[in-house]
């Protein structure tokens, strides 16, 4: 086992990954910005390097600098936790050539997985359902896109290859605006990714986001751990999520189960995985896969009593899987509510200065937060400030905690979506369950 890992990350999910250090008997050390020196992970981490100044790229994002600090500390093992460098397959190289190991699958897989043209081949390879599209890279020809137009039905989405998570991707209603269409998305890609690669596929209309839980030890083993339902979100930034997803046909959950496992085995998947489906009438389509821990890992969490981040970190020490898929069961019901520092209407981020923070409790209640009275919010970084998970024998249960959890929650000093959540467990349609990925919009009138 690692006898000390770094923590390439800030926030709560540094002090999520040094939880689970701590209990392992891991030795950690927290890399920080300048501003970010009074983060409560770095004053609970073993050692604490400053490597830069605010602004990402020249800190969290600087890859010789993270390195640099591994060296320094004579880490072993690093954990980029989500965003930042998690899925920069350059990152998982240079780490691993330094010597180090990378929590997380080797950079070919990275690299497989964000090229959504390969991730997509490669899960059909792997009986992984996917979306009727062009199975490849457009090209140049008007030709061809047509044909596949026609083959496919309007209405379709262009989408770069580069892209993913709502990155890069225009709908098409009709063969007229086609040929237009994918020659602006192929210019906003080359401008935003590099690469003007893009591909095709059927627009889903009324969809629900679906995704699959997998772990996997690169050793021929791999797991699922279930399913959540991420459909409320807002412009591609979830809001509330659970798990499991609510009415799901059990044969097609049960198929895609076992695709989803088969294909970790076949691209040789190393660590945590989430493989993201739309869902439509009853049916699985696969559109992406993050090759991270992803924010809302807490609600499959609390379903099956395993720590994700504990068992991510033992397979990329090279331990086996410590658990059979038998012994994965699926108990009650999870929610988790995304807590920002952001105007509830009008969703700007609004950093300062917390005076009063005060979590919720009692039993089934969980709160991933690296808040305390008087921690100053700072204005260059990811809005989210806490994470509120409430686990329950049933889904009404499990809502009725969250709405007394949240009725508990105090953030004072700094404007935040509490109202918004407040407004959300209370709404009959989410309440009732299985809404699809434009009802938060829709609600909000966007
Ligand atoms: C789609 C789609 C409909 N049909 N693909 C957006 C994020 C990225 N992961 C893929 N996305 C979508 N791909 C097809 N073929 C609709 C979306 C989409 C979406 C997906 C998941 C959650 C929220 C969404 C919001 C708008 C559009």
């Amino acid at each position: 086992m690692f006898e000390k890992i770094l923590i390439a990350n800030r926030g709560e999910i540094a002090l999520r990954v040094l939880r689970a250090c701590k209990e392992m008997g891991i030795k950690t050390v927290a890399v920080h910005s300048q501003i970010d020196r009074d983060l409560k992970h770095v004053r609970l981490a073993d050692e604490s390097v400053c490597i830069g100044p605010n602004p990402s790229p020249e800190s969290y994002l600087n890859i010789p600098r993270i390195i640099s600090a591994m060296e320094i500390t004579d880490s072993m093992a690093v954990h980029p936790g989500y965003g930042f460098l998690a899925e920069n397959a350059d990152f998982a190289e240079q780490v691993q050539k330094s010597g180090f190991t990378f929590i997380g699958p080797s950079a070919d897989v990275i690299r497989l997985m964000g090229d959504k043209v390969s991730a997509i081949e490669a899960m059909q390879k792997a009986g992984v359902p996917t979306v009727p599209g062009s199975n490849g890279p457009l090209p140049d020809d008007p030709e061809t896109c047509v044909r596949h137009g026609r083959e496919i039905g309007y209405p379709v989405i262009i989408k770069a290859a580069a892209g993913g998570g709502g990155r890069g991707m225009r709908v098409v209603q009709t063969e007229s605006a086609l040929m237009n269409s994918i020659r602006v998305t192929k210019a906003e890609a080359l401008a935003g990714f590099g690469d003007d690669t893009v591909y095709m596929e059927k627009f889903l209309q009324n969809p629900r986001h679906v995704e699959v839980q997998v772990m996997s030890d690169g050793q021929g083993n791999a797991v699922h751990f279930g399913d959540r339902d991420c459909s409320l979100q807002r412009r591609h930034q979830k809001v509330l999520e659970e798990a499991p997803a609510p009415f799901i046909d059990e044969a097609a959950r049960r198929d895609v189960y076992q695709a989803c496992v088969n294909a970790c085995i076949e691209i040789g998947y190393r660590g945590a995985g989430t493989f993201e489906f739309l869902y439509e009438d009853g049916r699985f389509y696969f559109i992406e896969m993050n090759t991270r821990i992803q924010v809302e890992h807490p609600v499959t969490e609390m379903i099956t009593g395993v720590d994700l981040i504990k068992e991510q970190i033992r397979v990329c020490a090279g331990e086996k899987l410590s658990l059979t898929q038998d012994q994965i069961k699926i108990k009650g019901h999870a929610f988790e509510c995304r807590i920002n520092a952001e105007d509830p209407k009008t969703f700007m981020p609004c950093p300062g200065t917390v005076n009063q923070f005060h979590a919720p409790g009692g039993l089934g209640v969980r709160v991933d937060s690296h808040l305390y009275s008087g921690y100053k919010v700072p204005p260059n970084y990811d809005s989210m400030i806490a994470k509120v998970i409430t686990h329950a024998d049933s889904r009404e249960e499990a809502l009725a905690r969250m709405r007394s959890a949240l009725d508990e929650l105090v953030v004072d000093g700094i404007r935040t979506n509490i109202p918004l959540q407040e407004d959300l467990v209370r709404d009959s349609g989410f309440s009732e369950g299985g809404v699809n990925i434009h009802y938060l919009e829709k609600k909000l009138g966007l």
